[in-house]
Protein backbone atom coordinates (compact mmCIF):
# COMPACT_ATOMS: atom_id res chain seq x y z
CA UNK A 1 0.00 0.00 0.00
CA UNK A 2 1.28 3.57 -0.98
CA UNK A 3 1.66 6.10 1.30
CA UNK A 4 -1.23 8.63 2.34
CA UNK A 5 -1.47 12.28 1.86
CA UNK A 6 -1.48 14.04 5.37
CA UNK A 7 -3.65 17.00 5.73
CA UNK A 8 -3.05 18.85 8.63
CA UNK A 9 -5.30 21.68 9.75
CA UNK A 10 -4.22 23.90 12.42
CA UNK A 11 -5.89 26.10 15.51
CA UNK A 12 -9.41 26.61 15.69
CA UNK A 13 -10.25 24.86 12.75
CA UNK A 14 -12.46 22.18 15.15
CA UNK A 15 -14.77 25.07 15.30
CA UNK A 16 -15.51 24.80 11.71
CA UNK A 17 -19.27 24.48 10.82
CA UNK A 18 -20.15 26.13 14.23
CA UNK A 19 -19.00 29.99 14.69
CA UNK A 20 -18.88 32.49 11.42
CA UNK A 21 -20.06 30.67 8.56
CA UNK A 22 -20.16 34.32 6.74
CA UNK A 23 -16.80 33.69 6.67
CA UNK A 24 -15.73 29.60 6.24
CA UNK A 25 -19.08 27.98 5.27
CA UNK A 26 -21.50 25.78 7.03
CA UNK A 27 -18.89 22.69 6.70
CA UNK A 28 -17.58 21.02 9.40
CA UNK A 29 -13.97 19.72 9.72
CA UNK A 30 -15.57 16.07 9.17
CA UNK A 31 -17.33 16.76 6.05
CA UNK A 32 -13.91 18.70 4.91
CA UNK A 33 -12.17 14.88 5.85
CA UNK A 34 -14.88 13.47 3.91
CA UNK A 35 -14.73 15.32 0.56
CA UNK A 36 -11.13 15.40 0.78
CA UNK A 37 -11.15 11.23 1.57
CA UNK A 38 -13.44 10.61 -1.46
CA UNK A 39 -11.76 13.20 -3.55
CA UNK A 40 -8.40 11.72 -3.27
CA UNK A 41 -9.82 7.60 -4.01
CA UNK A 42 -10.40 8.91 -7.95
CA UNK A 43 -6.33 9.34 -7.93
CA UNK A 44 -6.00 6.12 -5.52
CA UNK A 45 -4.91 8.00 -2.87
CA UNK A 46 -5.33 7.88 1.12
CA UNK A 47 -5.42 10.89 3.30
CA UNK A 48 -4.08 11.00 6.87
CA UNK A 49 -6.62 13.85 8.25
CA UNK A 50 -5.73 16.11 11.31
CA UNK A 51 -6.56 18.89 13.94
CA UNK A 52 -4.04 20.34 16.14
CA UNK A 53 -4.34 23.30 18.55
CA UNK A 54 -0.81 23.16 19.28
CA UNK A 55 2.06 24.92 17.02
CA UNK A 56 4.24 21.86 18.65
CA UNK A 57 1.90 19.16 16.99
CA UNK A 58 1.94 20.25 14.20
CA UNK A 59 5.44 20.44 13.55
CA UNK A 60 5.83 17.28 15.02
CA UNK A 61 3.42 15.86 12.09
CA UNK A 62 5.33 17.30 9.33
CA UNK A 63 8.38 15.77 10.64
CA UNK A 64 6.56 12.40 10.83
CA UNK A 65 5.40 13.17 7.23
CA UNK A 66 8.61 13.21 5.90
CA UNK A 67 8.79 9.36 5.73
CA UNK A 68 5.15 8.57 6.34
CA UNK A 69 3.56 10.57 3.65
CA UNK A 70 3.67 10.89 -0.07
CA UNK A 71 2.48 14.69 -0.15
CA UNK A 72 1.42 17.22 2.52
CA UNK A 73 -1.76 19.80 2.00
CA UNK A 74 -1.89 21.97 5.20
CA UNK A 75 -3.81 24.76 6.56
CA UNK A 76 -2.17 26.07 9.00
CA UNK A 77 -5.15 28.41 10.39
CA UNK A 78 -3.26 31.54 12.29
CA UNK A 79 -0.03 29.82 12.18
CA UNK A 80 0.40 30.79 9.00
CA UNK A 81 0.80 34.14 9.68
CA UNK A 82 3.27 33.98 12.31
CA UNK A 83 5.05 30.48 12.46
CA UNK A 84 8.81 30.18 11.43
CA UNK A 85 8.41 27.18 13.52
CA UNK A 86 6.17 24.98 10.70
CA UNK A 87 8.15 27.21 7.65
CA UNK A 88 11.12 25.18 8.61
CA UNK A 89 9.52 21.65 9.32
CA UNK A 90 8.04 21.82 6.10
CA UNK A 91 11.85 23.06 4.41
CA UNK A 92 12.80 20.04 6.13
CA UNK A 93 10.88 17.79 4.14
CA UNK A 94 11.01 16.80 0.32
CA UNK A 95 7.65 15.84 -0.48
CA UNK A 96 5.52 18.22 -2.18
CA UNK A 97 3.09 20.20 -0.26
CA UNK A 98 0.04 22.44 -0.76
CA UNK A 99 -0.72 25.62 1.58
CA UNK A 100 -4.48 25.89 1.36
CA UNK A 101 -6.88 28.13 2.77
CA UNK A 102 -10.86 28.13 2.86
CA UNK A 103 -11.35 32.22 2.89
CA UNK A 104 -9.81 34.09 0.46
CA UNK A 105 -6.92 35.78 2.86
CA UNK A 106 -6.24 38.43 0.30
CA UNK A 107 -9.63 40.06 0.99
CA UNK A 108 -9.27 39.79 4.50
CA UNK A 109 -6.80 41.84 7.16
CA UNK A 110 -3.76 42.77 6.03
CA UNK A 111 -1.89 40.85 8.35
CA UNK A 112 -3.85 37.68 6.43
CA UNK A 113 -1.98 38.61 3.30
CA UNK A 114 1.47 37.22 4.55
CA UNK A 115 1.92 33.38 4.61
CA UNK A 116 5.33 32.41 6.19
CA UNK A 117 4.74 29.22 4.96
CA UNK A 118 3.77 29.92 0.95
CA UNK A 119 7.51 29.79 -0.19
CA UNK A 120 8.33 25.95 1.15
CA UNK A 121 4.76 25.00 -0.58
CA UNK A 122 4.76 24.11 -4.57
CA UNK A 123 1.28 26.37 -5.10
CA UNK A 124 -1.04 27.85 -2.29
CA UNK A 125 -4.95 27.69 -3.09
CA UNK A 126 -7.53 29.92 -1.25
CA UNK A 127 -11.01 31.32 -0.91
CA UNK A 128 -12.95 28.31 -2.03
CA UNK A 129 -14.03 26.74 1.06
CA UNK A 130 -14.36 23.21 1.06
CA UNK A 131 -13.64 22.90 -2.41
CA UNK A 132 -9.83 24.20 -1.72
CA UNK A 133 -9.27 21.10 -0.11
CA UNK A 134 -9.77 18.80 -3.25
CA UNK A 135 -8.44 21.37 -5.07
CA UNK A 136 -5.12 21.07 -3.15
CA UNK A 137 -5.31 17.03 -3.22
CA UNK A 138 -6.02 17.12 -7.27
CA UNK A 139 -2.82 19.12 -7.59
CA UNK A 140 -0.46 17.03 -4.97
CA UNK A 141 -2.26 13.90 -7.22
CA UNK A 142 -1.16 15.66 -10.60
CA UNK A 143 2.31 16.30 -8.82
CA UNK A 144 3.11 12.50 -7.91
CA UNK A 145 1.56 11.01 -10.86
CA UNK A 146 -1.40 9.43 -9.87
CA UNK A 147 -3.61 8.28 -12.74
CA UNK A 148 -7.28 9.43 -12.08
CA UNK A 149 -9.87 6.52 -11.40
O1 LIG B 1 -9.20 30.67 5.58
C1 LIG B 1 -8.54 29.85 6.20
O2 LIG B 1 -8.59 28.64 6.00
C2 LIG B 1 -7.65 30.33 7.37
O3 LIG B 1 -6.49 29.52 7.38
C3 LIG B 1 -8.46 30.12 8.63
C4 LIG B 1 -7.75 30.65 9.87
C5 LIG B 1 -7.28 32.09 9.67
O4 LIG B 1 -6.53 32.51 10.79
C6 LIG B 1 -6.44 32.23 8.40
O5 LIG B 1 -6.10 33.60 8.25
C7 LIG B 1 -7.21 31.77 7.19
C8 LIG B 1 -8.68 30.64 11.07
C9 LIG B 1 -9.28 29.29 11.37
C10 LIG B 1 -10.33 29.48 12.41
O6 LIG B 1 -11.44 28.72 12.03
C11 LIG B 1 -12.63 29.00 12.60
C12 LIG B 1 -13.71 28.30 12.09
C13 LIG B 1 -14.94 28.56 12.60
C14 LIG B 1 -15.13 29.48 13.61
C15 LIG B 1 -14.05 30.15 14.12
C16 LIG B 1 -12.79 29.91 13.60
Amino acid sequence: MSKPIYILNGPNLNLLGQREPEVYGHATLDDVRDRAAIWAAQFSLDIEFRQSNTEGEIVDWIQEARSSACGLVINAGAYTHTSVAILDALLATDIPCVEVHLSNVFQREEFRHHSYLSSACIGVICGFGVKSYELAVEALAERLGAAAS
